[in-house]
């Protein structure tokens, strides 16, 4: 299997991430397919939330994985190396970014790129991964106060196709380490969290406090230290005071 075997490129879409969970209903897609969109009149974050992209101005995607033999313990490996592959992507543009945790990517402490990965279950094992990946190149101005682009980071324009070639490469790379459960991914992850071992202001159940990240433990919680104590929270338990 590698990504981009199979490519779908579409003008305009509800939501990548949709039109893959059709055509993998349907049965019509390869392992390893890719959907490309110039525009998407629904995008998805996470949680009904909603990833606004001008038309034909940045990457709007998603990956299509039938893995082998992944329970859901694994899936983790998968958020990392996904991110990784990002980063990585990015450094190849010349542009230095971080993970925020689980998987923002952030320049300049503005988000860059978003991820929503969704999988489709049965009896406990993963039957198919989709990875959404929206990720801001040539658009300069945005609704969403904390968004950038490779674009205002650089000042430079940049061709969408050289970008999404870079990125599948990576992921391509990079998938293989997850499907191994390969132990360096985690510390790959780490190398790139944002505010690993630094104090930061946070915010869970409008409680605020301050913390040290410490990292992640084994289901992919953030660890945090706080006062001392070590804390875990689940995804969307917890939100960063930037
Ligand atoms: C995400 O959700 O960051 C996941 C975004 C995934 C988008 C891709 S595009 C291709 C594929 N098809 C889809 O339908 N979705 C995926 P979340 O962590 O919930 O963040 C969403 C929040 O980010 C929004 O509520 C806004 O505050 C902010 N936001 C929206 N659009 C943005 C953008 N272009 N850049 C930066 N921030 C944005």
């Amino acid at each position: 299997m590698f990504f981009g075997n199979q490519i779908f490129r579409l003008d305009k879409v509800d939501s990548t991430n949709n039109f893959a969970a059709n055509i993998i209903e349907k049965g019509i897609c390869q392992n390893g397919a890719v959907i490309l969109a110039d525009e998407q009149t629904a995008g998805r974050g996470q949680r009904d939330t909603f990833w606004e992209s001008q038309a034909h101005k940045n990457i709007l995607c998603s990956y299509i994985y039938f893995p082998d033999n992944v329970s859901v313990e694994n899936l983790e490996a998968f958020n990392y190396c996904l991110s990784i592959a990002l980063v990585n992507c990015l450094k190849h543009f010349q542009i230095q970014a971080a993970i925020k945790w689980p998987n923002d990517i952030l320049v300049n402490n503005k988000k860059i790129a978003g991820v929503l990965i969704e999988n489709s279950l049965s009896a406990g094992k993963i039957k198919s991964m989709v990875f959404g990946i929206g990720l801001n190149v040539n658009q300069v101005d945005f609704n969403s106060p904390n968004a950038t682009s490779m674009a205002l980071v650089t000042k430079n324009e940049f061709d969408l196709s050289e970008v999404s070639s870079s990125l599948t490469q990576e992921f391509n790379h990079w998938i293989s380490f997850a499907d191994r459960k390969a132990p360096f991914i985690k510390q790959e992850y780490l190398k790139h969290l944002f505010g690993l071992q630094k104090s930061q202001r946070f915010k869970s159940f409008e409680h605020e406090f301050d913390g040290v990240i410490e990292g992640v433990n084994e289901h992919g919680e953030l660890e945090i230290n706080v006062s001392g104590e070590l804390k875990s929270f689940k995804n969307k338990e917890i939100s960063f005071l930037l």
